[in-house]
């Protein structure tokens, strides 16, 4: 039998709207399935070069890829899946904290960072003695809040201020960071960093260890090597029982030089020993600068570091006192300025 015109016009349409059909159905199946699997291209090799500057956290929306694939309330894996190893560090740009603030959206008032897509492997006070640094700290802040976010910390950064033109302390500023960061969180761990001491590599994890750790052991203004092997100065980490069983840090070293030292011995006679990353890992920046006014070396310094073991029970921790001026949680750090009095005191 003939067939009509009409009816094979119909069936030719049915044909092109199965076709548009399947042709629909591959291109969303392929859409979906990608986005779960994550199947799709990725112009990021997974441990890219070096990136210029700090880079944010590298996250994805919830509800697609890793989203998907995480689970908020595992461990985060160790070491992070996130770091990218070597990092360029340099000081020829000026900071703009209100970009730093843009550039770190996750980062909470009083520079409070907390992993949302898992459960962070420690909390880690981050304390910086701190006057008259400002450059320095906007350098710090843009490099390090990056970091500290890919290392997948739960953190907080507290600068301590020394109030007033009396001769620096930077260990008692440290204990007073100790004390004032745990009356705001549950903290575990505890970083102590120079405020002009920038890392070179993200793996330099700043985290505490089963034995204190020193972090800054490589660093440019020396070679790349450790100026002596008991050297502690610069950046260090203690969790809160390491710091307890050595009555804290010295009170009493005003002006510069010996209190890391002091420190030094104080966790060799309490038994401990010292947990460092390699050369490598370890490789820091120091900012340039000169002598700070009011931080002339301490001339007492020698005597001091002699006599650690007399002295340990009773300067530290259980001695220490002072008075907050003021508190101001800023959008990427806490600072806490404090009356610590004078040497006379
Ligand atoms: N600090 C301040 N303000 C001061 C003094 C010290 O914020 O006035 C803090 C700051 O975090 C600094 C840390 O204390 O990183 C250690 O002090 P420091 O930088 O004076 O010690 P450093 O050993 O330098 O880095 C010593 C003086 C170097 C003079 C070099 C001259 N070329
Ligand atoms: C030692 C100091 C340390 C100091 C270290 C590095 O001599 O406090 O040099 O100093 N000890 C004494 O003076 C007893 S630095 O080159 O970074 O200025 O940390």
């Amino acid at each position: 039998m003939k067939e009509l015109p009409g009816a094979s016009l119909q069936k030719a349409c049915r044909l092109l709207v199965l076709f548009c059909f399947l042709h629909l159905s591959v291109v969303f199946l392929y859409y979906f399935a990608g986005n779960r699997f994550n199947l799709q291209w990725n112009p990021e090799p997974a441990a890219a070069a070096p990136p210029r500057g700090p880079a944010p956290p590298h996250r994805e929306p919830l509800g697609l890829k890793s989203g998907n694939l995480s689970k908020p309330d595992a461990d985060c894996p160790d070491p992070s899946p996130l770091l990218v190893g070597p990092l360029r560090v340099e000081f020829s740009h000026t900071v703009n904290l209100k970009d730093v603030e843009a550039e770190n959206p996750e980062v909470r008032g009083g520079g409070r960072y907390t992993p949302q897509d898992c459960r962070a492997l420690q909390k880690v006070a981050i304390i910086i003695p701190f006057r008259n640094r400002d450059e320095h700290l906007k350098y710090w802040l843009y490099y390090l809040h990056p970091i500290l976010q890919r290392q997948q910390l739960d953190y907080g950064v507290y600068v301590i201020n020394q109030a007033g033109e009396e001769t620096f302390n930077r260990a008692k500023l440290l204990n007073i960071g100790f004390t004032e960061a745990l009356k705001e969180y549950d903290y575990d761990c505890f970083v102590f960093s120079d405020v002009d001491l920038i890392p070179m590599d993200d793996r330099n994890t700043y985290k505490c260890y089963s034995q204190p750790r020193h972090l800054s052991v490589s660093m440019d203004k020396f070679g790349f090597r450790l100026p002596y092997n008991q050297y502690f100065g610069g950046v260090s980490a203690l969790n809160k029982e390491q710091f307890q069983k050595i009555n804290g840090f010295p009170n009493n070293y005003w002006g510069w030089g010996g209190e890391d030292d002091d420190i030094y011995n104080r966790l060799l006679f309490k038994g401990m020993g010292i947990s460092r990353p390699d050369g490598a890992i370890g490789k820091c920046r120091m900012i340039r600068h000169s002598r700070d006014q009011k931080n002339e070396p301490n001339p007492q310094r020698f005597n001091k570091i002699a006599h650690t073991k007399e002295t340990m029970n009773s300067d530290g921790l259980n001695s220490l006192s002072y008075k907050v001026v003021r508190t101001d949680k800023l959008p990427l750090y806490t600072k806490i300025t404090v009356d610590i009095g004078s040497p006379k005191s």
